[in-house]
Parts: C-alpha cells; structure tokens; sequence
C-alpha cells in the first residue's frame, strides 16, 4: 500500500539538529526518572484534530482536505484509519483517542451508524496489531448532532437522554474491543445557557445515572480500564456542569461515584475556567483522582479553546512536575488534543505540529525531574510547613487540638510574630537556574 505522506519516520537527532522534521528532546528510549520518555510520557495522538479536522473556524471554512483523496464516506472512513497509523508510526506515538464520530460516519439512522462503526472497528483492529498501537481511551460524541441542541445525558428529553445513551454503550464495546486503557465523558452540552428554563437538579441525577449505567455495563463487559470526567467551564455551552475538578470531584461525592472516575485534565480547558493547568492537576492529585492528560494551550489573548499545540515549556515542566508528584501515569497518558493553526495547512505542518508538542514535553519531563533531583523547591516547601511536624502543629495535625487547646495555646504566646518570606522571586529563579544551567 502505497504511503500517503511525504514525510519519513521522525528521528531523535539532539538539541544541536536543525532539521525541522526531527526530535530536539523528545528521545523514546532515554530514562529519566526511572523510566523511559517513552513510558514517561505515554503520547497519544487525537484522532479528531489530525485525522479530521479540516481548519474550519467560525467565520472560514476548512482550509485542509482529509478526505485523502476518496469521495465515498465509508472509504474515506478506511483512508482515514491508513492515515492515523501512518502518522502514530511515523512520529513513534503509541497510542490514540478517538470519539465514534470520528472513525465512521453517522448515515441516517442509528442503526446505520453502528454498522457503520462495525465495518470500521476490526480495519483499525488490524492496524493497531500491525503497527503495535493501543487505545488510551475512547468517547462517544454527544455534542456535535443537532440532537444535542438543549444536552444529552442532561438533556430535557428522554428520547435524546436514551440515543444518547446508546452512543455511550456502542463506543464502550469498541473501546473494550480495542482493547482501550480509558474512557472518557466530556459534557460539551452538559450545563445551561439559563436557568429560566432548567431543572438542575433533575439534569445532573440523570447524568449521575448515565454514569452510573455505564460503569454497571463496561465492567460487567470487561472494561478494566479508568473512566475520566474531563472538566471545561463553558464552551459551547454557557455553564457547563464539568466546571473544573473541584466542582467535579463535589459532583462524584455526592452521587457515590468517586471510586469509579478519575480525571482527563485539559491545559486549555483549566485556563478557561480561570486556573493554572498545574493547579488541575494538583487539584486532581490531592483528591485521588489524577487521570489522564489533553495536551494543548490556549492563546492569552484569546478567550476561548483554541487547542494550539503546547510549544509553552515552562507549562510543560509544571504539568510534568504534577505527573511525577502523582506517581507517572497509570492508564493515562498526553494526548494532544491540538490542532495545528488554520493557516498551517500542510501535511508537513501535521508533523511539525506534533515534533514541537512532543519536544515541549520532552522538556518540560526532564527539567520537572532535575527539580525534584535539585530538591531546593521541595526542600523549602517541607521547611515552610515543618511547624506542623511537632509540638502544637503536630497536634492540630493528628487530630489532637480543640478550639480550647489552641485557644489556651495561643494565649500563652506574647504575639504571633511575622513569619518568614515566602520567597516566591527566589524560587522562581530556582526554576530558571535549573532550566537554563549550562547556557
Ligand atoms: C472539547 C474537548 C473534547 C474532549 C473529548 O473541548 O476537549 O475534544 O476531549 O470529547
Ligand atoms: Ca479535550
Ligand atoms: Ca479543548
């Protein structure tokens, strides 16, 4: 079978290389921190941005054609699946996420649909043998079908909430047929453009329990796999019930779910609901439910999802430095939910894309490794909080301390003095010593 992109396999060639069309960082083999890049970082790629999305926006049409060549939807669809491994390959990625719309189209009924995705399903089965592939993990896309107008697991209608909830059953089969380490719920219609007309306790119960049926189903099916919630404040939606982790893991408590779900951290999505990508991902850590990453960034100047390839290495190194505090990655990994901008419209631009992603994270997993090596950050924030490691803190810490004890405590100190400087200017310089040293 002939190839479809003029490009050769993707090389480490080292930080002095300046061929565009090769690693800087990014070495697959490298150990850093115990384990290799490779394993590290576990890269994904996104089947929607790269192998269908055609650089529309809302004002333009696609300036980018994936049609590869074929008019019929089904062979398109198969094109399509040559192009994804071809890429993987190409470009050393080992796995990838895909939603249901993305590899089969939807024809005019349900039913067309699933043939459709049974067709395709053992296509990309075979490729994911031949080039040793593997799924992170799979979605369904309850977002994009006019259905989905007013929500799906949310929604007002008890016809949209069942379609919906079919979608949900068929991507968990193929995502267990293939294999798959995860799956994930993004409520892109979950939430409210007003209130005046919803019942957001009723729309947030039946989301609970479309949760609640499709972990009863997937494991009952063999799904071994994490579920991820994948948090975004609002977009396409005003408010969207996914908020952020916080808001999120309250939701898991309350409804009994939270031994079921994990996180799908987003760095766009985290900027969106006006956080810091690292504090998500602390958020999620600290609460037993760090999960998964989208790589991506968004644009300071832009207020919305852009979804641009994460080229921000200070991000990267404060992402990564979450991923190693969390232990690495279990069944999760980076998957780049990014697309290149609508002006770069080559296939070319498809690889550059992916080698600057890949080399930012290369980056970012070896400078958050020599800080925790470096020890100075940790060994200050272990210092900052080391008055809880005896005499009162210990006691307020173990549980001991009462209102009376500390108030009795507290009255026998003179005054509480000014502590110490919480050094922030120092630390941040700490990290730009360890990030540039030798240059
Ligand atoms: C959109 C989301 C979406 C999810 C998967 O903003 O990022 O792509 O990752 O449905
Ligand atoms: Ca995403
Ligand atoms: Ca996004």
């Amino acid at each position: 079978m002939s190839e479809i992109f003029n490009v050769g396999k993707i090389k480490y060639e080292g930080p002095k290389s300046k061929n565009p069309l090769s690693f800087k960082h990014y070495d697959a083999d490298m150990v850093i921190g115990g384990k290799t890049m490779r394993e590290q970082l576990r890269f994904a790629m996104s089947y929607w941005h790269t192998i269908c999305g055609e650089g529309t926006d809302m004002f333009g049409i696609g300036t980018i054609d994936k049609s590869f060549g074929e008019k019929d939807a089904m062979k398109i669809a198969e094109k399509k699946v040559q192009a994804a491994f071809e890429i993987m390959d190409k470009l050393g990625i080992d796995y990838f996420c895909f939603h249901d719309k993305d590899i089969a189209p939807e024809g005019d009924s349900l039913s067309e649909f699933h043939a459709n995705l049974d067709k395709i399903v053992p296509i990309i089965k075979e490729n994911m043998k031949k080039y040793n592939k593997k799924l992170l993990w799979g979605t369904a896309n309850l977002f994009n079908n006019p259905r989905y107008v007013h929500g799906a697991g949310t929604s007002p209608y008890a016809d949209v909430y069942a379609y919906a909830a079919a979608q949900v059953k068929k991507a968990l089969d193929i995502t267990i047929e293939l294999g798959g380490e995860g799956y994930v719920f993004w409520g892109g219609r979950e939430g409210y453009e007003t209130l005046l007309n919803t019942d957001m306790g009723l729309e947030l119960d039946n989301m609970a329990r479309l949760l609640k049926m499709s972990v009863k189903y997937a494991r009952e099916h063999g799904f071994k796999g994490d579920f991820y919630i994948e948090p975004k404040p609002k977009e396409p939606t005003k408010h969207q019930y996914d908020f952020d982790t916080a808001t999120v893991v309250a939701f898991l408590r309350k409804y009994g779910l939270e031994k079921d779900f994990k996180m799908n951290i987003e760095a766009n999505h985290a900027t969106l609901a006006g956080h810091t990508f690292e504090h998500e991902l602390c958020t999620a850590r600290i609460n037993g439910v760090f999960g998964s990453i989208d790589a991506n960034q968004g644009d300071y100047l832009l207020g919305w999802d852009t979804d641009q390839f994460p080229t921000d290495v200070y991000n990267a190194t404060y992402c990564m430095l979450e991923v190693l505090r969390a232990g690495g990655f279990t069944n999760g990994g980076l998957n780049f939910d990014s697309k290149p901008r609508r002006g770069s419209m080559t296939d070319e631009d498809i690889f550059l894309s992916y080698i600057s992603g890949m080399d930012a994270f290369a980056l970012g997993l070896k400078i958050a490794n020599k800080i925790i090596e470096d020890g100075r950050i940790d060994e200050f924030v272990a210092q900052r909080y080391s008055s809880y490691n005896s005499g009162i803190g210990a006691d307020i810490v173990n549980g001991k301390a009462t209102l009376e004890s500390l108030s009795e405590y507290a009255l026998s100190l003179n005054k509480v003095e000014l502590k110490k400087s919480g050094r922030q200017e120092y630390l941040e310089s700490v990290i730009n010593s360890i990030m540039f040293e030798g240059i």
